[in-house]
């Protein structure tokens, strides 16, 4: 090795080690500058999974963007948080009530326009709207439900990598009630996904999945990173979680018998078992950070909602997942909604990087570059 280049590996080494250009060091896993990860897109600004506000997210400097996947009729992926069309596109006003039908969707009897009720085709004719109250309409009825080669297209046109981090929504509703058949929604995925990034553990992309035998099967066709979500029902006074169905459980546990809740899969021995086949992990935020309702109102506007909580710090579990060589990545911070113990959600989001998440997932991907650059 000349002197040269041993100089120019050593600069890069540090360059590395402080997870980028700035000089900050990250409490994260490996020292790396954590994730910004735009949740269904900036969706906090434009209607989710679509396009429009994915390249937003682009913009903005997220370093992935998220989508959602679910099978059409024909067996497509799209984008869509639900596997139904019901809140978040034009369904309603262009296809008659007659094409609803009522499955069983992990457990509990849903009646809706299922996306794998209709074609890719019938699909491409509905228009993305609003689902979130408050949040503005005005691009409703602008922009089509993209497929997930679309959605791969779009983050490898940009000048700078940006990775895409697609969730497999309902793996077991797909394969039975659904009908595709098991493991056929996880092969179409790695099929894409082999063929736009190739097998590789450093492929910019990651696949998450709330439930547990899909991923366990994934981890032995592929090397792309895996990330096991942990769900809950709700946050309880006291900071604990409560754990109620259909959130109480990984779906598949559910069908096989398998008792562990999702929080059974945060202690030792439950990440020790992910660790198994996964790569990281993607809990709730209130299973990092524990906040408390003591009753005190601290926001100053004389109403107690969940950002007055106390914020007691961290559980315990980003330090014992990383102990076990996990990832940590979390979600979903919001800028008008959903903070547990903070009143500016910038704010929020610094103190999770401050305690060493390796990523995270907000609508608002502007305010997670800007809290990354804070600290
Ligand atoms: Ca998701
Ligand atoms: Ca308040």
């Amino acid at each position: 090795m000349n002197i040269k280049f041993l100089i120019a590996a050593v600069g890069l080494a540090f360059l590395q080690a402080c997870g980028g250009s700035d000089n900050t060091t990250y409490n994260t896993l490996d020292g790396a500058r954590p994730l910004v990860i735009a949740h269904r897109g900036a969706s906090g600004e434009l209607p989710e999974h679509t396009l429009e506000g994915y390249r937003r997210a682009i913009e903005q400097g997220a370093d992935f963007i998220e989508p959602d996947l679910v099978l059409t009729k024909d067996g497509v992926m799209v984008a869509r948080h639900e596997p139904v069309l019901d809140g978040t596109t034009d369904v309603a006003a262009k296809f008659p009530a007659s094409r609803k039908t009522t499955k069983n969707l992990d457990g509990v009897p849903t009646t809706a326009y299922f996306a794998s009720e209709f074609t890719l085709a019938e699909i491409k004719t509905l228009r993305a709207i609003q689902p979130r109250t408050g949040r503005s309409t005005q691009y409703d009825g602008l922009y089509s439900i993209p497929t997930l080669d679309e959605v791969i297209a779009l983050a490898k046109s940009t000048s700078r990598t940006v990775g895409i981090y697609p969730e497999i929504k309902h793996s077991t509703f797909h394969a039975t009630v659904a009908g595709f058949g098991a493991n056929v929604f996880e092969d179409k995925l790695l099929a894409t996904l082999h063929a736009a990034f190739g097998n590789s553990a450093s492929a910019p992309v990651f696949i998450q999945s709330f439930e547990v035998s899909n991923l366990q099967y994934l981890n032995g066709k592929t090397s792309i990173k895996l990330v096991q979500l942990i769900d809950a029902d709700d946050v309880n006074n006291d900071g604990s979680l409560s754990l109620v169905a259909p959130f109480r459980q990984p779906y598949d546990f559910v069908v096989k018998g398998d008792a562990r809740t999702f929080a059974d899969l945060l202690t030792d021995p439950g990440l020790a078992f992910v660790k198994s086949y996964a790569d990281a992990i993607g809990p709730w935020k209130p299973y990092l950070v524990k906040t408390v309702n003591d009753g005190v109102e601290r926001t100053g506007d004389a109403t107690l909602t969940a950002a007055d909580r106390r914020v007691d710090g961290s559980t315990g579990v980003i330090e014992r997942a990383h102990a076990k060589g996990l990832l940590v990545h979390t979600w979903t911070f919001r800028n008008d909604a959903g903070t547990y113990g903070f009143k500016d959600p910038q704010k929020e989001i610094e103190y999770y990087f401050k305690l060493g998440v390796d990523g995270l997932f907000t609508d608002f991907p502007a305010t997670g570059v800007a809290a990354r650059a804070a600290i």
